[in-house]
């Protein structure tokens, strides 16, 4: 306990010296939300499938551009219940490079996860190299558009198609995405998305799945309530992973400003690209013209030619009070929970990324001089200085 409250206090004293954190999240006018919330001190109904859930839900349906949806606690909880929700077994083909509750979904719902290594461009599931790690065993492919780089979408399909296997997309860095004008969570047999406070739409806490199948709905509904049937009736081993109405509500009003929210962030990627496209050593991610982007990280890569390690930009940005973050580093399979499970050499596109990248501070709030502060410091490690 009182380790955790040193923990707690020291994160605080963290977050109070920082000037510039890696996001921050959007929130709507306060009186926009209050307003939202006013009626649930009238009906009494804070959880369980109420009106804004319902609401929020079906706004996210059109939204999404899915024929299906079913709103969740999270994105964790969106990704172990699908997985679930499938009766999958066995082995599971997937990315380590993510943030670790994608292999941790897999790893709690009882199945296999094996590591698949990244295109060094795309920083998603290298599709060339998914054919040799399918055995008799394989059950599912669960890709990740990380960074909201939306995956190889067609050869997935191919592959999965040529052997049987499902494909749940981890979509929780991609909300709102579209690839070649459908929503990204209609690829697929479902797509998990995240709506955390740090997400470029949030319900404070809070997920969903967009999903192919009908039937795969109904075991979702069950899954995310217990498996209750009724009130004398409970045919599934099922979870708690409902969205409760004040974070519906939240859900609701951020609907109405993402439109502004991702072009707000559009602006600031562009103001770092900017100073930053063509600078020796540093790799940023090129555009694909088949995806519409939400703009959520701004990923850079530091390779040796910069002149300076990732480490080292890393700690000049911290000496000025702005935080970057190693997102992902270390990676899934070479987490201290996971040791001595899988050989991290066999990922080697995915270790040296996880070795070099930087995801630099964005958010719609964020001042373009923050961006061209944050730049400066990074170029004058080159001994360059801003044009
Ligand atoms: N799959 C992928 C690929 C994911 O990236 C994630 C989540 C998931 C699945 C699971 O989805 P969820 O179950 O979380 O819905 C953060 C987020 O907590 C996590 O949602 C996200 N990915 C991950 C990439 O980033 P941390 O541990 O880095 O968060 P934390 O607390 O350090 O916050 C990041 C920054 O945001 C800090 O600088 C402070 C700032 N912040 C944070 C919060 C919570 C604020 O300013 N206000 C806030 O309220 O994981």
């Amino acid at each position: 306990n009182s380790k955790w409250q040193l923990i707690k206090i020291r994160k605080k004293k963290c977050i109070m010296s920082t000037n510039v954190l890696v996001t921050r999240p959007s929130l709507p006018p306060m009186d926009e939300y209050i307003n939202e919330i006013k009626d649930l001190w009238e009906n009494y109904w804070i959880t369980n499938m109420g009106e804004k859930h319902q609401l929020l839900q079906s706004q996210l349906k059109s939204y999404l551009q899915t024929d299906h949806i079913e709103l969740m606690v999270n994105g964790h909880m969106s990704l172990e219940l699908t997985l679930q929700a499938m009766k999958l077994q066995g082995e599971v083909i997937t990315t380590p490079y993510t943030f670790v509750s994608t292999t941790h979904a897999i790893v709690r719902s009882g199945l296999t996860p094996i590591f698949c290594d990244i295109d060094p461009d795309t920083y998603t599931m290298d599709v060339e190299k998914i054919e040799s790690l399918i055995t008799d065993d394989t059950s599912a492919i669960l890709p990740v558009h990380v960074y909201g780089n939306v995956c190889n979408i067609e050869e997935i399909e191919k592959i999965a198609s040529k052997y049987d296997l499902k494909v749940i997309y981890d979509a929780c860095h991609s909300f709102g995405e579209t690839y070649k004008g459908k929503g990204v969570g209609s690829y697929g047999n479902a797509s998990c998305f995240s709506f955390h406070a740090t997400k470029v739409f949030h319900s404070i806490e809070g997920g969903a799945v967009c999903y192919r199948e009908p039937e795969l709905g109904k075991r979702l509904e069950y899954l995310k309530n217990f498996g209750i049937d009724g009130p004398e009736s409970v045919l599934y081993i099922g979870a708690n992973a409902k969205m409760n109405e004040f974070s519906a509500a939240m859900g609701i009003c951020n609907l109405r400003h993402i439109e502004q929210e991702i072009e707000k962030r559009k602006h600031i990627d562009h103001r770092y690209k900017s100073h930053l496209e063509g600078v020796k050593g540093i790799k940023l991610r090129q555009e694909d013209p088949n995806v519409l982007y939400n703009y959520a990280y701004f990923p850079a890569v530091f390779e040796s030619e910069f002149g300076a390690t990732r480490n080292e930009v890393f700690d000049a940005l911290a000496q000025e009070g702005i935080e970057a973050r190693k997102y992902f580093y270390p990676i899934a399979n070479s987490l201290e929970c996971y040791r001595r499970r899988f050989d991290v050499s066999e990922t080697p596109n995915a270790l040296h990324l996880s070795n070099h990248i930087l995801t630099l501070p964005i958010y719609s709030d964020l001042a373009v001089e923050e961006v061209d502060h944050i730049c400066e410091i990074i170029l004058k490690l080159q001994g360059k200085r801003l044009l």
